[in-house]
């Protein structure tokens, strides 16, 4: 049973928040603060241990109301049931898209084509927690006998991103005397810079890889192969010991020469993105244990819980959703930037800009009509302070908008001397800056001399939101995974577009895969592409020959 959405832009919310937002623009926070003491606690939400100030957003009850009346006139509540009920709303490939059901109970059942694939899913994490437990107490030895200390997990996209945030976010609960490392790029510079000081005899490369076909991982992966073999006195059967495979495609891996007993199996239904839960977490399940692995999937789950049932008025994932609507479709605004404050949150921007972008940076709705409005803002972010010392000057004075989201932890993992009370004072005041600016007058009254007032002022009203958490467990990262994952979702049902297909990577693969013979010199150089292409292929091909190459 599917009900008739209106295209967006003619939904009645949508024009309703049209001319609210003309009213609105030209309020100021400093207003909306001054009119109602009771702002900073009133427009909060808390679920599953995770506090949403929202109060120092450009938006009244009346906007909150209308952003929650186009959630309701989009469906959202039903396309959240298509999505945990397994139903094929990936449309354009097809499939299910079902993230939720890595991370669902033992007891639980979600069918997608007659199956069960709750059961499927515990059955490899059991696998993964067996394996993770022999190569951290060294019962699994490699070729020459020797325990591994080096795990070197060799993916790209949603094969390494997801890997490499959990691994820096949960440096402080890893194995400290094994070396993890990610090798994701074709540049040559990033497997040799990643191997050369490790010892093949002590190194385990996990090859993670949905389709096992992806260009970058598979040149990767033949030269992690070389080293190791070369390594180990040239003996072929050393791979056996020294490569496990993450994937969907179980032929390919033997291909490769990888024993299938020793992949570790993921479906279709959960794309790369979506795929830290997965297998694809095998190097954090090594690194931190299948305890603490299952803590992170523990805390998606109560955010899951949280998206599918809460009311959408307190429901985290919805109304960070809806805010970023807000100010990408009335206010103009092109980006968000995320701004952790803890330094193990590092790569947590990088993985949120594949996250958001290749999810919703989309140009036709589902039914394949061109959109005639903003979608996916860029996402963007360095953690705190250091961002400070230099973009937020942008942020402060600049004349874009730039919605900030700025997460932070109530405990320190490593509580030494004031640091920490310095850093929250740092984000705590950035938000307050950022709101209230402050004014010709104020500056003023600081005996600031006239002409290097305006250069001093702040004009405020630039929106955030402060996402607190107690403390950076596995759990409250998998909270925090799962609360963008569901906004990501809320944003793309809104705007009407499939947020589970990439196809816009495609046509550069494409093309890549048409150079590449051409830059060999002994063919002859293609002339069939524009004349910058070609000349930039012409001159390569010289430098080549002159590098002696
Ligand atoms: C993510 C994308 C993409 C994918 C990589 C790696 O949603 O699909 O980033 O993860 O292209 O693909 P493989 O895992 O198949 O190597």
């Amino acid at each position: 049973m599917t009900t008739h959405i209106p295209y967006l832009t003619a939904r009645p919310a949508w024009k309703a928040l049209e001319s609210h937002s003309n009213a609105i623009r030209d309020v100021h926070l400093r207003t909306l603060f001054a009119d109602d003491p009771k702002r900073g606690r009133r427009l909060t939400a808390e679920a599953a241990g995770l506090y949403l100030d929202y109060s120092k957003n450009r938006v009244t009850d009346e906007t909150m109301g209308l952003l929650l009346e186009l959630a309701k006139q989009s469906g959202l509540q039903d396309r959240i049931g298509a999505m945990f009920s397994g139903d094929k709303i990936n449309i354009t490939e097809n499939r299910a898209v079902l993230h939720v059901a890595l991370r669902a109970p033992r007891q639980t059942a979600i069918m997608v084509d007659g199956e069960n694939v709750v059961d499927r899913v515990h059955a490899v994490l059991d696998k993964m927690a067996d394996f993770s437990n022999r190569v951290r107490s060294g019962e699994w030895k490699g070729h020459t006998g020797r325990p591994i200390r080096n795990v070197v997990n060799i993916g790209i996209g949603g094969s390494d991103l997801g890997p490499v945030m959990a691994y820096e976010a949960l440096k402080h609960y890893s194995d400290r005397s094994m070396n993890f490392r990610f090798v994701s790029n074709i540049d040559g510079t990033d497997v040799t810079e990643t191997l050369r000081d490790l010892d093949p005899a002590e190194t385990l490369f996990i090859v993670a890889s949905k389709t096992f076909t992806t260009q970058e991982t598979m040149t990767n992966a033949q030269t992690a192969r070389d080293w190791l073999i070369k390594g180990l006195g040239g003996d072929n059967n050393a791979v056996a010991r020294h490569f496990v495979a993450v994937s969907t495609n179980a032929a390919k891996v033997s291909e490769f020469g990888i024993d299938t007993a020793n992949m570790f199996e993921f479906w279709d239904w959960v794309g790369g993105r979506y795929s830290l839960a997965s297998a694809i977490g095998l190097s954090t399940m090594v690194a931190i244990g299948p305890e603490h692995f299952r803590g992170l999937l523990d805390g998606m789950r109560q955010m899951d819980q949280h998206f599918r049932t809460a009311a959408f008025e307190h429901n985290l994932p919805v109304l960070m959703g809806l805010l970023t609507v807000w100010y990408t479709n009335f206010f103009g605004a092109q980006t968000v930037a995320v701004l952790p404050y803890e330094q193990y949150l590092n790569r947590f921007p990088a993985y949120l800009q594949q996250l958001t972008m290749e999810s919703n940076g989309k140009h036709v709705t589902l039914d394949g009509t061109a959109v005639d409005y903003q979608t996916g803002p860029v996402y963007w972010g360095e953690p705190g302070t250091n961002g400070q010392h230099s973009f937020y000057q942008l942020i402060h004075q600049g004349t874009r908008l730039i919605p900030c989201d700025f997460i932070a932890f109530g405990q320190s993992l490593n509580p030494v001397g004031q640091h920490h009370d310095i850093l929250m004072a740092n984000v705590f005041a950035q938000a307050e800056a950022l709101a209230f600016g402050k004014t010709q007058a104020e500056v003023r009254a600081e005996g600031t001399p006239d002409w290097l007032v305006p250069h001093r002022v702040f004009g405020g009203n630039r929106p955030s939101t402060t996402i607190l958490a107690e403390r950076l467990t596995p759990e409250a990262l998998g909270k925090l995974v799962a609360l963008y994952e569901h906004s990501v979702f809320t944003q793309g049902v809104i705007w009407d577009i499939d947020s589970f297909d990439q196809w816009g990577v495609e046509l550069g693969k494409q093309l890549a895969n048409r150079i590449l013979p051409e830059l060999d010199t002994k063919n002859e150089s293609g002339a069939g592409h524009d004349s910058s292409t070609n000349n930039l292929i012409r001159r390569y091909r010289q430098m080549k020959q002159t590098g002696g190459t």
